[in-house]
């Protein structure tokens, strides 16, 4: 759409990985981006974007940014390249990739990605690529794994976030909303205003969010389904439950019963670390506020119980009758009907290949029985060597001299280090996308607004280069961006009608009790994780505010709102160490230490102690990075177990 003025308006969104996929208008003049604000009509985004994002444009030119393709120059992992041109790099992928496969055999090829960007394209279409080769694949997730397997097996886990609005209480348990999904608080506000809803928050620190909130509950990490099984038996003590609808819903009420009756409100005070007083309060609170939207995180399902904590707080929401009215049930996750899988075409492999668990790529990379061993990888949309736990193995495999590795990045990370060959990607503003969303009901289409910045391409574009180099003929591999996205819509006619409107709702309906196939309530009420050692200290490692995951890490506004890698400690913890608030302190695990800043507040549990935002390695002072202190656990869905770590603090 062009103005009078010469500005162009284009219709695009937010890639990152946060719930809100935020939808965003940009005004290009003269070839540049002069303005991006959100879109003021989307019903979630409703004009803003977020503290991370509002200045999204200048990511587009920052000084390190990688523009054009570099090959290694230097030992693995010295992050020592030289430039190379584009047909230089395809060529020696296509052979090195074609050798691989002929010696090996293509499941020596693997392909590793996630939602670093969670347009169709960017995240899906390379698979292409690689199921044509025949692949190795994977399956699993570092995030929300516990809360997958639930949905797997039919438990409703979300419904969609704009109904909170009508809900009578927000229980945000272990979610840091006014962080994490912003643009969620208003639905929360907006049940406020109009029903005086109350809100509770459920969590180890006092959070920006619990601060906004009516309640907070300090919990002990790890502790949350012990919490959720006390609420549970008091209700089917005192009548409270809604055994009608719980009866319709899950086949195993009465052992449900039995599972929770042991934890008592005094028990469940002593266990969790709060007062028993607080467990009575809230199970009257949420029985009399009908519906209730219990509001899960990420955080508290990342223990080895993840499953169990889920699981409990959808027995919750369904023996609490909270399903039965719009605005009230579980709340972990919630999207529009898009099939991205479709766009990575797994139907181009000939046969099946394996699978491996993209939660333990240490374990893969370095597995020495391996037949065969992975030989060559592309990595895109993530940055293992800090997310991945088992940050050690992840390391010692990102480094192996005999693995080929391709990583297609916007910034020389601490995996891109690791490359042989570093691809420069294109951003959001520059190419064409389409996505769903993880925390609204909406599909939103991408027009791209700006030419490219350097040598920087596409994901569908390296794909079509690719093919063509490894003369792969499939007409998948040499469609369009537009066309490989339309694969995750109904039609070409909806994806164009997607990018005309910006964005289309397209949401499934409300979850109810089915008469078929009945839920099972019980897993067992896990206990928190017991400190390996006295003296210990819990190590959370939640959301940064200004940062996304270990996104904007090397952003100079960025760094300048996070100030440098803090930890959290209460000042008893401190002063029981003889350290004070401020002082540079070493926190050590049992597999490796790293130097931080001590910041002492009472809004953290004694004993639990928080390193916000994932920094990279070198600002941690060391050659290790969060997830490679302590050993690695994995529940029994495969979520990491990313807060199950306890470490000393010295000076
Ligand atoms: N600003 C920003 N926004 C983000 C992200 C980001 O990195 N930065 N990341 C995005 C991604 S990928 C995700 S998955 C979401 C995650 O969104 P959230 O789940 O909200 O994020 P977390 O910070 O991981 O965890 C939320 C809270 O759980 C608490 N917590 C930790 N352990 C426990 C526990 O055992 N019990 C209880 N009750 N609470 C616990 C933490 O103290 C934290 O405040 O955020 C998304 N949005
Ligand atoms: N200790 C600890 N570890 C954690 C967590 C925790 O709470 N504690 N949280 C976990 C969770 S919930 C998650 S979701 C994961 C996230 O882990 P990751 O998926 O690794 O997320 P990011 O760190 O944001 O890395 C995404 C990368 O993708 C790149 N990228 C973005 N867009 C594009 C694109 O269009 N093309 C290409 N080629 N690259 C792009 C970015 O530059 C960035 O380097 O981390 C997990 N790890
Ligand atoms: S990071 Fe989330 S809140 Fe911020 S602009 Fe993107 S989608 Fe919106
Ligand atoms: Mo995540």
């Amino acid at each position: 759409m062009a103005t009078p003025t010469g500005v162009r308006i284009v219709k695009g969104c937010c890639p990152l990985d946060c719930p809100d996929s935020c939808a965003w208008t940009v005004h290009v003049e003269d070839g540049r981006v002069a303005r991006l604000e959100g879109a003021r009509t989307h019903p979630v985004t409703r004009g803003v974007l977020c503290a991370k994002v509002h200045d999204y444009p200048l990511r587009l030119r920052a000084p390190d940014r990688l523009l054009h393709p570099l090959l290694r120059d230097g030992p693995k992992g010295a992050g020592r390249f030289r430039r190379i041109g584009w047909d230089e790099a395809v060529a020696r992928i296509a052979e090195r990739f074609g050798a691989i496969a002929a010696a090996h055999g293509g499941e020596a090829l693997l392909p590793v990605a996630y939602m670093g960007s969670l347009g169709v394209v960017q995240r899906r279409a390379p698979l292409r690529l690689f199921h044509a080769l025949g692949a190795s694949r994977f399956h699993g997730s570092i995030c929300g794994a516990s809360g997958n397997a639930l949905a797997a097996e039919g438990h409703p886990i979300g419904f969609d976030p704009e109904e909170m609005s009508e809900c009578r209480l927000v229980v945000l348990w272990g979610a840091n909303v006014l962080t994490t999904s912003p643009h969620q608080w208003r639905f929360i506000k907006a049940a406020r205003s109009r029903h005086g809803a109350r809100v509770v928050t459920i969590d180890p620190r006092r959070t920006v969010t619990a601060r906004a909130g009516d309640e907070h509950i300090p919990i002990r990490p790890g502790s949350d389904a012990v919490l959720a099984a006390g609420l549970a038996r008091i209700w089917l003590h005192e009548g409270l439950a809604d055994l009608e609808f719980a009866n319709s819903a899950a086949h195993d009420v009465e052992a449900f019963r039995e599972q929770v009756e042991p934890w008592d409100p005094a028990r469940v005070a002593g266990v969790c670390g709060i007062p028993a007083a607080t467990v009575v309060g809230l199970a009257h609170a949420i029985a009399a506020a009908q519906p209730t939207a219990i509001r899960a995180g990420i955080g508290p399902q990342q223990t080895v119980h993840g499953e169990a904590f889920v699981r409990l707080l959808s027995a919750l929401a369904i023996v609490g009758g909270h399903w039965r009215r719009r605005g009230g049930g579980l709340l972990v996750e919630a999207g529009p009907r898009l099939r991205d899988e479709p766009v990575g075409r797994p139907d181009l492999a000939a046969a099946p290949t394996r699978s491996f668990d993209f939660a333990r790529l240490g374990a893969t990379l370095t597995d020495p029985d391996l037949d065969p061993p992975v030989m060559g990888m592309m990595i895109w949309g993530t940055n293992p060597a800090v997310t991945q736990p088992d940050g050690g193995r992840v390391r010692e495999g990102l480094a192996r001299e005999d693995l080929f590795t391709v990583v297609v990045e916007h910034f020389m990370t601490d995996t891109a280090a690791f490359a042989d060959i570093v691809l420069p990607s294109t951003m959001q503003l520059e190419h064409f996308d389409l996505q769903g969303a993880w925390g609204h009901r909406y599909v939103t289409a991408n027009t791209p607004a700006v030419e490219a910045a350097g040598e920087a391409l596409s994901h569908g574009e390296i794909v079509r280069r690719l093919a063509r180099a490894m003369r792969l003929t499939h007409p998948a591999l040499h469609e369009t961006d537009a066309e490989m996205a339309s694969a995750a819509l109904p039609s070409r006619a909806s994806l164009d009608a997607a990018m005309a409107a910006g964005w289309i709702k397209d949401a499934p309906g409300r979850w109810s009790p089915s008469a078929g196939a009945k839920l099972r309530l019980c897993g067992g009420v896990p206990l928190p994780p017991a400190a390996p050692a006295p003296g210990l200290l819990q190590l959370l490692t939640p959301k940064g505010h200004y940062f996304l995951n270990s996104s904007f890490a090397n952003a100079d506004r960025h760094r300048r709102a996070m100030k440098e890698p803090m930890l959290e400690i209460h000042p008893e913890d401190a002063a029981a160490r003889g350290l004070a608030d401020g002082q540079e302190v070493e926190i050590r695990g049992a597999r490796g230490r790293l130097r931080v800043r001590l910041a002492a507040t009472d809004a953290i549990r004694r004993g639990v102690v928080a390193l916000c935002g994932k920094w990279w390695t070198a600002d941690l002072g060391a050659a290790s990075n969060i997830n490679g202190l302590a050993p690695a656990a994995w529940s029994a869905a495969g979520q990491p177990a990313f807060n199950d770590v306890f470490i000393e603090v010295l000076p």
